[in-house]
């Protein structure tokens, strides 16, 4: 099964993506965890531009990301794949469409994670509290978060209409406790 994981930022993708890891036999594609990899590394110049872009709250250029998932979509073809972060505009997600189609398998859900905006500032202010500085993610500030948001509303969200087109498109109300959305996308995958 191949399921892709929208929402805004903070609304708990990687969240849910790591319970279908522990739980569920899913394995997890997240382009922020990869992008992060890429920064962490310090081995290029590379990581050092995706770290200005992905601190000032933009989204990292289309072929950096393309050619970082692409590569592990043939690798993990036979896996239960949960794609976090990843398609983020319209481009993505026809590239992930067309990578799909050449290993012969097509995306079988598309999960939209359904909060409202509001919040997103007291979770991010919550992880930054409960986080040691040295762990903390430099993207999570309050500037960075409302410059993440208006890129979502912008490039990210219009995805949740082509999904909803293909007809594969199913919400969860991302507004309820952890444990209760994970209820909620297991009903859907199940
Ligand atoms: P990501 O790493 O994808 O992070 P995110 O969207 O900000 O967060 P997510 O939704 O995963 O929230 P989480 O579960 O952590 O992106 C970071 C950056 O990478 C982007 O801004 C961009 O620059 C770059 N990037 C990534 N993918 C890209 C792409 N495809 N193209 C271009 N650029 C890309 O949850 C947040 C907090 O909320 C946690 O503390 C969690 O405990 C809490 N929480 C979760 N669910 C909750 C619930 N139900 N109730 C209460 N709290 C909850």
């Amino acid at each position: 099964m191949k399921v892709v994981l929208l929402g805004p930022p903070g609304s708990g993708k990687g969240t849910q993506s790591k319970f279908l890891v522990d739980k569920h036999q899913f394995v997890q594609l997240s382009t922020g965890d990869l992008l992060r990899e890429k920064v962490a590394s310090k081995d290029s110049s590379l990581g050092q531009e995706i770290s200005k872009i992905m601190n000032n709250g933009d989204l990292v250029p289309d072929d950096i990301v393309i050619q970082l998932i692409v590569e592990k979509i043939s690798e993990l073809k036979n896996r239960n794949i949960i794609f976090d972060g990843f398609p983020r505009n319209l481009n993505q997600a026809t590239v992930l469409d067309h990578s799909l189609k050449e290993i012969l398998v097509s995306l079988d859900k598309a999960i939209f994670i359904d909060v409202n905006h509001e919040i997103l500032k007291d979770r991010i202010l919550t992880r930054i509290n409960e986080t040691n500085i040295e762990d903390r993610r430099p993207d999570d500030n309050i500037d960075t978060l409302l410059k993440r948001i208006e890129v979502y509303k912008s490039n990210t969200f219009p995805i949740v209409e082509y999904y909803k087109k293909k007809g594969i498109l199913k919400e969860v109300n991302g507004m309820s406790s952890i444990e209760n959305v994970s209820q909620q996308i297991l009903k859907i995958i199940s």
